[in-house]
């Protein structure tokens, strides 16, 4: 949808009155919306004119979540096939969870860490318990998670493996995706990502993913602190690394006294059929880094878990932020996990993992448009029978969002398909018919 400038003027005419409406009845001047956005033209409309244009959305214009369905401003149901990047695992607006969110924020919301308040060592406590790990550092989003995880990785190598200052090195990997701040892209391949915002941090090396040789050269290096992965690449297309490959990560850290950072932001929380991705191969990493689902969506919340050796080579006054850690956070994180536990999410993304992937695996049967699925527990992806560069996959998920279905395409030809794991069995094949009716019935 594009914005002509007759539509400019309208919206800055409409958007005057909207914030002219100016309350003379009391002495201050209150400046109010006397409007709500009627309909999705006017929000696409508000946001090229005085937002960022830092996106590319599906042109669906969402006001209300619950569980698996999503209703645009026009009243139209969705499926969520996107799950705001699996941070919505237990469904939109789950009553516990916001039960939990009213609650504690009529009595704390924010104390900052100068003070204690009477929720956080509840939430460390917990998440240790669940994770297995003896320390928890709350942060707010997945960047500053891995941001924290590459501190405590660098400081942990100076004080404990004797690298000089200063020329600690962190293994990533390509097509890696941790985050958007400029640390974090001085270790993306994504050109996209890098492009236009150097310099960029030193102290990377990159190697290839899935590839144990590579790991046995670059760990090898005294200077390496960390090696950095996700245990499911989810952006580089929901990338399942051969079987094996993590636990040999795992090894080779062991061997060259290296910790393993394992970003499950994306994969973690139930997402593929375990409470974490790194459970498939009994893999217990070093800096395990948790974001998105950790909250159910509702708010920000991230969290490094380590053991004493590693967090406590943080000092006081060393690391933080004003959110992280606040008690509405830690109550929100508290119960969120919760939910996950009693509703069995984990096992339900495995047992509903396999029926999707069965669906999409006789799909492709059917159809040339589709070429593979892969993916574990509710974490997949199709490909697209057509180049990267094409827009294929970009329009078969505006015919999904036609036929009730939202999903986008990750890199290029790619859809992934992750839904709240708190859909049914009937729900899911209601899905799957939708996916496979577009396909079969797509004219590129
Ligand atoms: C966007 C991608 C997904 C993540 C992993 C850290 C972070 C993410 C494995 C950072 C965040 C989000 C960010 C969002 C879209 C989405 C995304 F397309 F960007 F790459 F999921 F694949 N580690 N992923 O997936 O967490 O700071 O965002 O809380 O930036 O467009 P965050």
């Amino acid at each position: 949808m594009s914005v002509g400038e007759g539509d400019k003027e309208r919206i800055g005419f409409q958007c005057l009155i909207w914030y002219l409406a100016v309350d003379f009845s009391s002495k201050n001047t209150q400046y109010f919306m006397v409007e709500a956005i009627t309909n999705s033209r006017e929000a696409i409309l508000l946001e090229d004119q005085y937002g960022a244009h830092n996106y590319h959305p599906l042109p669906v214009v969402l006001s209300k979540g619950e569980g698996v369905f999503l209703w645009d401003v026009e009243g139209n149901r969705y499926y969520d096939f996107l799950s705001a990047y699996s941070a919505v695992n237990q469904g939109h607006c789950h009553p516990r969870i916001i039960n939990a969110l009213i609650e504690q924020a009529k009595e704390l919301t924010l104390t900052s860490r100068a003070f204690y308040n009477d929720k956080l060592g509840l939430a460390e406590k917990y998440v240790c318990e669940t994770f297995g790990y003896q320390k928890a550092l709350f942060m707010n989003s997945g960047a500053e998670a891995n941001e924290t995880a590459i501190k405590l990785a660098r400081k942990w190598g100076y004080t404990y493996k004797g690298i000089p200052e200063n020329e600690a090195v962190i293994v990533a990997v390509k097509k890696n995706f941790h985050g958007r701040t400029t640390t974090i892209i001085s270790a993306s391949t994504d050109q996209a990502a890098r492009k236009g915002f150097g310099p960029f941090m030193p102290g990377f090396e990159i190697v290839d993913y899935d590839n144990v040789p590579a790991l046995e050269k670059a760990l090898a290096n005294p200077n390496v602190c960390g090696l950095w992965i996700e245990p499911i690449q989810g952006e580089a297309g929901v990338y399942v690394p051969a079987e094996g490959y993590l636990k040999a990560a795992e090894k080779l850290c062991k061997q060259h006294n290296v910790l393993l950072m394992m970003d499950e932001i994306q994969t973690g929380i139930a997402r593929t059929g375990k409470m974490l991705a790194s459970e498939h191969e009994e893999v217990r990493p070093d800096l395990l880094i948790l974001g998105k689902a950790l909250s159910g969506g509702v708010l920000p919340v991230s969290v490094v878990l380590a053991d004493d050796e590693v967090m406590l080579v943080i000092k006081p006054g060393e690391h933080g932020s004003t959110f992280g850690g606040n008690p509405l956070a830690a109550v929100v994180c508290m119960e969120a996990l919760q939910v996950v536990k009693d509703e069995k999410l984990a096992e339900r993304a495995e047992h509903l993992g396999k029926i999707f992937r069965d669906r999409m695996t006789a799909l492709i049967k059917k159809s040339d448009m589709v070429t593979l699925v892969r993916g574990k527990g509710l974490l997949n992806a199709i490909v697209i029978n057509d180049t990267p560069k094409s827009e294929t996959a970009w329009n078969i998920c505006v015919e999904f969002s036609k036929h009730g279905l939202l999903a986008k395409p990750t890199h290029g030809n790619i859809i992934r398909l992750a839904p709240p794991l708190v859909i049914t069995e009937e729900q899911l094949h209601e899905c799957c018919d939708i996916i496979e009716r577009v396909i079969l019935n797509f004219k590129k």
